[in-house]
């Protein structure tokens, strides 16, 4: 087989395939008119609409919560629920995140405190957590990063000891589980994304998930603007609410949840099978110890088994139209700005700076889950047979 990069032919893929490419099936899009017309009909649009209440409680059924308040994102999700805990000083989460669930500590005044990983799992690992623990902490943030979920119940533990609020940021764990518990059942408050890049999209979208009748209250109340009453405005609330469009979109998504499971459980399973024999090239294992939507099919590169390093494959899978993503590179800790101006203080964070170096995610959302697949990864085995030449081909850019 050959390379477009070392061949100079044109690309494997006519089109770009993209990680994070909305879903987008026929039955979504009447479904989605369908809705958009009774909000016509209906003159109504924003302002804890019906369809918002809808989809909040089929969300809450869905999760086995008790609780679903539905934002306009996942950031100020996160945000609107660390105030209305009314969190103060530092808070303990990981770098291997995307960068919104540090920043939305910081846009709530609180100090970021970044926690090494798991190399096993990627997610925070609960032993470091206990070491950073001062009288100043006021919470953990784990993240359940690629379907999978953390360790909750170590995780639970260390911060009922210590007096903590426990939250985890779930946007990539719609609808996962470990063993029999749902997303919606771990730490204090959960929240979910409904970006359109999500397993389920809403355009943009995020939701609280919580036990707590006075939590879920309290965010109710500041995600808009802190009315109480009609002209009484008792807290220092924001816009955050999701709009009737998006939650129609949510709704005429929520009955496709089966199928695009079981689409991107093949994918993720074809993955496994055709990158298996490929020196250097692991995948990370998703749904071992739970329900998972398989929305994400990440490999770690071992550049020195592979001969070749995460960032030139990343570079030539681009030049064959395969727009894998370095998600999450660089660790939050390493970004421009917390480098600049947050000096915080943090773990040593070695596992995260491997990791970080090593991680490539790969498209799952795409039409033919065998043959892309089969295509994909034939691409990866030959770069790393063609490793010398593709190594000299980069020497001579
Ligand atoms: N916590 C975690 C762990 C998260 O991963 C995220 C978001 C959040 C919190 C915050 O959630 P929100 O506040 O956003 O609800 C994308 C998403 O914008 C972001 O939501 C997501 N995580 C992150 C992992 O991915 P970018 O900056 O990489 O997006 P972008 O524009 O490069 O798009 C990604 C790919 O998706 C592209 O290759 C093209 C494709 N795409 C994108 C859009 C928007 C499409 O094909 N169609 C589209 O409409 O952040």
């Amino acid at each position: 087989m050959s390379l477009a990069a070392l061949d100079g032919r044109s690309p494997a893929f006519i089109s770009p395939v993209y990680v994070g490419v909305p879903f987008m099936e026929s039955e979504l899009r009447s479904a989605y008119h369908a809705l958009i017309d009774e909000a016509f009909d209906r003159k109504y649009l924003t302002n804890n609409g019906p369809l918002v209440q809808r989809f909040e409680s089929e969300i809450a059924v869905l999760h086995k919560t008790k609780y679903c308040s539905a934002l306009c994102n996942a950031t100020i999700a996160q945000i609107l629920l660390m105030k209305a805990m009314g969190l103060e000083g530092e808070v303990i989460l990981p770098s291997f995140t995307f960068i919104a669930t540090a920043h939305s500590c910081l846009w709530q005044n609180l100090d970021v405190v970044f926690c090494d990983i798991s190399p096993d799992s990627l997610m925070i690992d609960p032993d470091r957590v206990e070491y950073l623990i001062t009288p100043r902490t006021c919470a953990v943030v784990g993240v359940h990063i690629f379907g999978n979920i953390c360790d909750v119940d170590a995780l639970s533990r260390i911060c009922s000891r210590h007096g903590l609020k426990l939250i985890f940021d779930a946007a990539h764990a719609f609808n996962c589980s470990l063993g029999d518990r749902t997303v919606g059942s771990f730490g204090d408050g959960e929240f979910l994304s409904f970006h359109a890049t999500k397993f389920l999209g809403t355009f943009e979208g995020g939701a609280v998930l919580c036990k707590d009748k006075e939590l879920d209250a309290k965010i109710r109340l500041l995600r808009n603007f802190g009315f109480v009453d009609y002209d009484n405005v008792a807290h220092l609330g924001i816009n955050g609410k999701m709009s009737e469009a998006s939650a129609a979109m949510g709704l005429a998504s929520l009955p496709m949840i089966e199928q695009r499971t079981a689409k991107l459980s093949r994918v993720h399973h074809s993955y496994r099978k055709n990158l298996a024999e490929i020196p250097g090239i692991r995948i990370l294992p998703v749904g071992e110890k739970g329900r998972s939507n398989y929305h994400y099919a990440v490999i770690l590169v071992d550049a020195a088994l592979f001969g070749v390093s995460r960032d030139l494959l990343n570079e030539i899978l681009w030049m064959e139209n395969i727009r894998s993503r370095r998600y999450f590179f660089p660790g939050c800790h390493q970004v421009e700005y917390y480098g600049r101006v947050h000096r915080q203080r943090s773990d040593p964070l070695e596992v995260t700076e491997v990791v970080s170096q090593k991680v490539l995610c790969l498209p799952t959302n795409i039409d033919d889950p065998i043959a892309d697949i089969e295509k994909i990864a034939s691409i990866i085995r030959e770069i790393h047979i063609k490793a010398n030449e593709v190594n000299k081909w980069k020497s001579l850019q």
